[in-house]
């Protein structure tokens, strides 16, 4: 069938299908061809014969293709998939919520699309009705899937806006510390603004800090495609010469490709460390004083805390040199290396994913004021360019517009219209399984009182929160609380496998979708279903309209347009700004048929975008919107909340677990970091071919300094035992002096494997949220301490089982 018969259709064609190599593949649309799509990792050809997909090659717009995406063919059409709707044995028999402690412990049975439709959008009207919106859990948190109109979290949110309400989250477990302070220091969110360019570091720096970030690790993806432009600027940063830096707890990946100076120090004492470097600067006047007094507020009171004046502690590089473990003199030198010539610090997220991670965003704040390089071209501090390949300069090009929670107007008279009334309950992201503890507690935020909400029904797409959330163990307590817990999930995850109704999901190239690449907006994109959906998966799209039509509002929720009838509109809308931009684009079918569009045109007037360039150049006509207007280095707002957890000016406070603590330590020495994989995003991926480079022994490695695994008698290839009160878990030893002594790291991310599913059990495979502690960072923002771990490691002498993580659960085909 010819793509273009295909499009008048608008719905799949089908033809005979050819012996496949797993059940669920069927056939392809675009025979024996190579076909353009994307995703979070970028733009990428599918090689298609004519029942799969082959193999994946780079898109030659893409600077530099990610190697994740060859992945893909095994993990579209991967064992692990779900095929079917499927629904927990004794919840279809009672048609309801029943026994949710036998979740992972007893079959699913295969049904039909209606029945498992049914059955959710039962629950979730009944207990709505019942409950109100403080009864539905429908964060959808976040990394699954993409697309202007299908992306899963947009079409649940809009669903159940339609509904009437839910619990989301506000911020993020990304940089949910960062979001909440900063605007209390710098006027906006920041760690999401424009970035500083690559470009205008490159042409004015003389040094370069990476603190606590990896963008060679982490700008492989992005929220949107991305064109891997960032690693443009990386290089350049290199072939420049300039010196670079790496504030870490390990060597990392970026730090090796540039060669940087490490900068080592103990996990979550940064604060400590920038605090003494603060007094060092003022001590030995290296500090920008005129900055200070025209651009900041505040200082006054930082300067009397870290000269000791009311605690009587003198916060200089020898105090700070006893918590970090960086000498005296190593502080000395970096502090005046930064004062002396142009500097620019480009601060990860890491950092604050932390307890109190409030404190060392806002001290390098501080630090960088007292530096006054913030706002001259190039110079100061960067948040953003870690993450979504960004700092390249964008192209002129249309802003795509895509599917939102907002209902047409037309529809106010259908019904009782819910969603004119909706209202939802928001609760910060990570403190959701806190709810499920405490149902009706009250908890600090940001200067508020929230009560947290009794959930009673979960609506989980797009993220996986046995992998992402912390202290797995507590989560698989809670979840039994919840009494209905539907999963839309492409494939058998933990949550999917600790749920009660499964849906089935169709991934990006099985279905219609629109996206820009990011971070310069250089293609429209088309996804369009190059193969079948395996076995009966839907787009999350269908899925959330299929619910609402049980409700009566099937066409509240998809505006009477299906999928392509959204991607033609939204691509006309481009077409319409295009215009008045002065580019011509190509028509619809031909843009489809292509797969892409491209705007070639470098807008010059960000090239060298630097932040806070205009409240440097004019601080009166371009205030910040703090109330000062100023940099706020004491917060009047922050005081006057009264948190002892998050005083209102960078403070140095112990976090609940760190090598300092000698009780603590003394059980368990080792801090356990866990930064983003290389090799997958998050959990996904991990049930695929990759996974083999990713692996030792079959698990998640565990990255030990040779000391470490010499007192424990560790060889490489080991399996070990980690552990502390909260869990343990399986890790396979990989031995390496890029760690430190009593530091270890596991990736986040891997696929959780309980030996017994359903309780606290052994996970065989290495997912280190069995191990965290679920906590907020302080009463201001009450974002996760994911990197806040002490644990200990010993050779494992029980008895290695197989790892069952990526297979299905058991099915029965009937009642
Ligand atoms: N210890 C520790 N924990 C961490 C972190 C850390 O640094 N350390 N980092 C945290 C951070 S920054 C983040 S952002 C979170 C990430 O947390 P999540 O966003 O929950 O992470 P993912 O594993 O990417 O989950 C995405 C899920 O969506 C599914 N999926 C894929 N495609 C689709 C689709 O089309 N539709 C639907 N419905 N589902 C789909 C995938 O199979 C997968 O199960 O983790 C956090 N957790
Ligand atoms: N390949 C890949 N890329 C990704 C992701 C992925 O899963 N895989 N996830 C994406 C997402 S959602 C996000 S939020 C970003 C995450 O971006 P980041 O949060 O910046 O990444 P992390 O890997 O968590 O941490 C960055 C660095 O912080 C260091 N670090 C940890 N604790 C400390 C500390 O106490 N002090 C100091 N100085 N350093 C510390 C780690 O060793 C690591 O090198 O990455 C994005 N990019
Ligand atoms: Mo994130």
């Amino acid at each position: 069938m010819k793509r273009r018969d295909f499009l008048k259709a608008g719905i799949l064609g089908a033809s005979a299908a050819s012996a496949s190599r797993i059940e669920g593949v069927t056939q392809t649309i675009f025979d024996n061809k190579k076909v353009f799509g994307a995703n979070r990792f970028g733009p990428f050809w599918l090689n298609l014969n004519s029942s799969q997909i082959v193999s994946v090659s780079d898109f030659e717009g893409d600077k530099f293709p990610n190697t994740m995406n060859y992945s893909l063919p095994d993990n579209i059409q991967n064992e692990n998939r779900v095929l079917y709707p499927m629904v927990r044995k004794s919840y279809l028999k009672a048609k309801g919520a029943a026994k949710s402690e036998l979740r992972g412990k007893e079959e699913f049975v295969r049904v039909s699309w209606d029945v498992a439709l049914d059955l959710a959008a039962k629950a979730l009207k009944e207990n709505f009705d019942k409950y109100g919106a403080e009864a539905i859990y429908g964060e959808c948190y976040w990394w699954g899937g993409s697309g202007k109109i299908g992306w899963g979290r947009t079409v649940a949110h809009r669903m159940l806006k339609i509904l009437g309400g839910y619990v989301e989250e506000s911020g993020d477990y990304s940089t949910g510390a960062g979001l909440v302070i900063m605007p209390h220091v710098l006027g906006s969110s920041a760690v999401y603004d424009a970035p500083t360019t690559w470009k205008a570091i490159v042409k004015n720096a003389k040094n370069v800090v990476f603190w606590a970030t990896d963008p060679a690790v982490t700008n492989q993806i992005s929220s949107i495609p991305p064109t891997h432009d960032g690693y443009i600027g990386m290089q350049e940063l290199k072939k420049s010469g300039i010196k670079t830096y790496s504030v870490n707890v390990m060597r990392n990946d970026t730090a090796r490709y540039f060669g940087s100076e490490d900068i080592i120090v103990r996990p979550n004492t940064d604060t400590a460390l920038i605090i003494g470097m603060c007094h060092y600067l003022f001590t030995n006047n290296l500090y920008d004083e005129e900055f200070i007094k025209k651009y900041t507020v505040g200082f006054n009171k930082f300067k009397a805390y870290f000269l000791g004046e009311s605690d009587k502690i003198v916060k200089d590089a020898a105090w700070a040199s006893k918590i970090c473990g960086l000498s005296e003199e190593a502080i000395a030198k970096f502090a005046t290396a930064l004062a002396k010539e142009p500097s620019t610090i480009l601060i990860g997220r890491g950092l604050q994913r932390a307890d109190h991670g409030e404190q060392p965003f806002w001290a390098l704040v501080a630090l960088n004021a007292m530096l006054g390089h913030i706002g001259k071209e190039g110079l100061g501090f960067e948040f953003s360019l870690g993450y979504d390949s960004a700092g390249a300069t964008n192209k002129v090009a249309p802003i795509l517009k895509g599917l939102s929670t907002r209902i047409d107007e037309k529809y106010e008279n259908t019904g009782s219209a819910p969603w004119k009334s909706a209202k939802n309950i928001t609760i910060p992201s990570s403190r959701s399984i806190e709810a499920l503890e405490h149902p009706g507690k009250q908890i600090d935020y940001d200067g508020t009182k929230i009560k947290l909400p009794h959930m009673r029904v979960a609506y989980m797409a797009c993220g996986s929160m046995f992998t992402r959330h912390q202290d797995v163990n507590n989560i698989v307590k809670q979840w039994r609380k919840l009494d209905t817990v539907i999963t839309a999930e492409p494939y058998w995850t933990s949550t999917a496998k600790l749920s009660d109704i499964v849906l089935p999901v169709a991934v990006e190239v099985e279905r219609n979708d629109i996206n820009q690449t990011g971070a310069t907006g250089e293609y429209i994109v088309a996804y369009r279903p190059a193969i079948e959906p395996m076995g009966e998966s839907k787009s999350d799209f269908w899925i959330c309209e299929q619910i609402c039509k049980r409700w009566g509002y099937g066409e509240v929720f998809s505006e009477g347009k299906d999928e392509l009838g959204w991607m033609k509109e939204f691509y006309a809308d481009a077409v319409e700004q295009a215009k008045g931009l002065n580019i011509t684009m190509p028509s619809f079918e031909e843009f489809y048929d292509k797969g892409f569009v491209r705007f070639e045109k470098d807008d010059e007037s960000s090239a060298l975008y630097t932040r806070l360039a205009a409240f440097r150049e004019n601080p009166a006509k371009n205030r910040l919107g703090t109330p000062s207007g100023k940099i706020e280095l004491y917060s009047p707002v922050i005081a006057k909340m009264g948190y002892a957890d998050c005083p209102p000016m960078p403070t140095w406070i112990e976090p609940k677990e760190w090598l300092g603590d000698a009780k603590k330590t003394a059980k368990y020495p080792i801090h356990i970091v866990s930064p983003h994989s290389r090799y997958r995003l998050h959990s996904q991926l991990n049930n695929s071919i990759i996974r083999n480079f990713a692996e030792v022994s079959g698990r998640e490695p565990v990255l030990i300094n040779p000391k470490d695994a010499e007192a424990r008698g560790l060889a490489n290839g080991d399996i070990v035992r980690v552990f502390n009160d909260r869990g343990e878990i399986l890790a396979g030893v990989l031995i390496t002096d890029i760690v430190p002594e009593r530091v270890a790291a596991i990736c986040e991310g891997a696929w959780y494997d309980p030996e017994v599913w359903g309780e606290k059990s052994l996970c065989q495979h290495g997912c280190v949220n069995v191990l965290t502690f679920d906590k907020g960072t302080s009463s201001l923002a009450q974002s996760n301490s994911a990197h806040t771990v002490l644990a200990q490691i010993e050779k494992f002498k029980g008895e290695i089982k197989p790892i069952q993580a990526f297979s299905k659960p058991k099915i029965l085909q009937s009642l």
